[in-house]
């Protein structure tokens, strides 16, 4: 490993390195006294309406995170012209959001920045600046890489993979001394297949040294499924949360579970969940332009509590909150694993 990692200490599961990973003020909110489920939704969903400046039709599938002791975010906006675009977006409690109703502009390479779409983003801090990736539109969509400093200015480099991809997610860190990155291969339209994949890269450029990581699974995740949020370490494997989605005779249905993932070659499954850990149920998830979508995209965590709250899209239409504790996320995926 390339990166040293401070010694951890051990709550339970989870790797804690209380200097770095401390999030004191994590949106949050206690499990309901009649729930028993490892997740719960904020009482006060969805936390982004659909309409949050006059041109915007929706606000989902969005990507959060700590900056300058609040938070930023890069979200999807879909236009009343159902464009679909990046905007950035500032929030002193990670739950009441101001977007730029302006759409995220990239600086970089003319032939690599001329826009066609963009959707699906996640951002991750590594080493020293926020990388943004995103579904972007180049000849169908792939995954476009970015990055910014300061929420202002971002730069763009060269997409990642050639068309079709999506739902490229980043580890937070470099593996073995080289930067990796899930990804979905796909096709040009509403994929009705879809494995995850992982990716090494040198300089955040140069994609190689592919893995097949998993395939679609039984039931909730039958036909495809995607990597959600960047994954989260701990002492038991990467935890990635990923979306899955199944076929009903309605059209898709977008659920969300957990794997684990070996720490060194998180290509190799350790754990998977067999059950779902959220799905579409509430009104906001079932109703809306695409009905029946969960659709997590980023997670922040409290390492000395344990506290994870969850940003998923609702129904491609609005933003949701969803907390549980990290311990519990991880038990849970050991002992409903299919693997
Ligand atoms: C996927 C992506 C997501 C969307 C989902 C459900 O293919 O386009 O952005 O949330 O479909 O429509």
């Amino acid at each position: 490993m390339s990166v040293a990692m401070p010694a951890p200490r051990q709550v339970g599961a989870a790797r804690v390195n209380a200097a770095t990973d401390a999030l004191p003020n994590i949106p949050w909110q206690d499990r309901p006294a009649n729930c028993a489920d490892v997740l719960w939704r904020y009482a006060r969903n969805p936390v982004i309406s659909r309409s949050p400046f006059p041109t915007a039709n929706s606000v989902f599938n969005s990507a959060v995170v700590p900056f300058k002791g609040k938070f930023a975010g890069v979200f999807r906006c879909d236009d009343t012209a159902r464009q679909m675009q990046l905007h950035v977006g500032f929030s002193n409690d990670g739950v009441d959001w101001t977007i730029n109703p302006n759409r995220l502009h990239f600086e970089g390479d003319a032939d690599v920045t001329a826009f066609e779409y963009a959707y699906d983003p996640r951002v991750v801090w590594i080493d020293d600046r926020y990388y943004v990736t995103w579904c972007n539109g180049y000849h169908g969509p792939t995954i476009g890489m970015g990055y910014t400093f300061d929420f202002k200015a971002f730069h763009q480099l060269e997409n990642s993979y050639l068309p079709f991809n999506r739902n490229g997610v980043l580890f937070p860190r470099k593996i073995n001394g080289q930067f990796v990155m899930l990804s979905r291969p796909s096709d040009s339209g509403h994929t009705p297949f879809g494995d995850i994949f992982l990716s090494h890269s040198p300089d955040m450029i140069h994609w190689g040294r592919h893995r097949h990581v998993m395939g679609r699974g039984q039931g909730w995740e039958s036909t495809k499924i995607g990597a959600g949020p960047i994954p989260i370490e701990t002492s038991e494997g990467w935890l990635m949360i990923y979306h899955g989605v199944l076929t009903s005779c309605n059209g898709f249905v977008y659920s969300f579970g957990a794997a684990l993932l070996d720490l060194d070659q998180p290509w190799k499954v350790i754990a998977r969940t067999r059950p779902y850990l959220m799905n579409p149920r509430e009104d906001y998830e079932c109703v809306g332009d695409v009905p029946n979508v969960t659709f997590p995209c980023a997670a922040l965590l409290d390492r000395p509590t344990g506290r994870v709250a969850i940003y998923y899209g609702c129904a491609d239409t609005v933003t949701g909150l969803a907390f549980g504790k990290l311990d519990d996320i991880v038990a849970f995926t050991r002992s409903h694993s299919s693997v």
